[in-house]
């Protein structure tokens, strides 16, 4: 009997911690991609009132300016920046006053402090049919500044690709200390089952 109450305290103990690491787990998530405008793959022919991402949860605004770490780029094939480079955070969704040159494809490049303050990126492909009457603006050579003129050239970020791939909504939703906790509730799970079989060894060799 002695051994049935160890067996039953280890699997209770692992069981638990399990849990425990499991509903623990998307506190650490990252927020991921639900909305946004335009939408990947969409053709535009009218412009919008501005670009904006909507994620699944609230934005991490310190400052309360959305300044550092958030921005949108919307380039043309030709590497050429629209937009106001004025950005607006309210709640889950980041947004910057929107313009677009010639017909032609374009890209619109994101980037936000997750609530958990991991910063995530992506990027949407859009296409841009203009109808007649439509605003055309011309594009600049570096990323615009809030209030006219323009930001340093920053190569753009492109540590994030694999986090783009295969995924519509273009955020990662899982980060490395995600998987470490699944990984350890998973080790624990297995370190039980081990114990158990031991002792059960163990007790059934008594048995004989
Ligand atoms: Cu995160």
């Amino acid at each position: 009997m002695r051994q049935m109450s160890s067996i039953g305290a280890a699997f209770s103990v692992a069981a638990i911690a399990a849990l425990v690491l499991l509903v623990a787990t998307p506190a650490y998530a990252h927020n991921y991609l639900v909305e946004s405008n335009p939408t990947e793959g969409q053709t535009l022919t009218e412009l919008p009132s501005e670009f904006s991402v909507t994620t699944n949860d609230t934005l991490l605004d310190l400052a309360g300016d959305g300044g550092g770490g958030f921005a949108i780029q919307v380039t043309n094939d030709a590497g050429q920046y629209f937009g106001d480079g004025c950005f607006t955070i309210v709640d889950q969704t980041l947004s910057t006053g929107a313009s677009l040159g010639e017909a032609g494809d374009y890209l619109m490049r994101w980037q936000l402090v997750s609530s958990d303050g991991h910063t995530v990126s992506g990027e949407v492909g859009f296409d841009w049919q203009p109808d007649t009457g439509q605003e055309v603006s011309e594009g600049l050579d570096a990323p615009p500044a809030c209030g006219g003129g323009t930001l340093d050239k920053v190569a753009p970020a492109d540590s994030d690709k694999t986090s783009e791939a295969g995924d519509a909504a273009g955020a990662s939703s899982f980060d490395a200390a995600t998987v470490v906790l699944i990984a350890a509730a998973v080790a624990l799970v297995l370190v039980a089952a081990v114990a158990i079989f031991i002792i059960s060894a163990k007790r059934t060799k008594n048995e004989r």
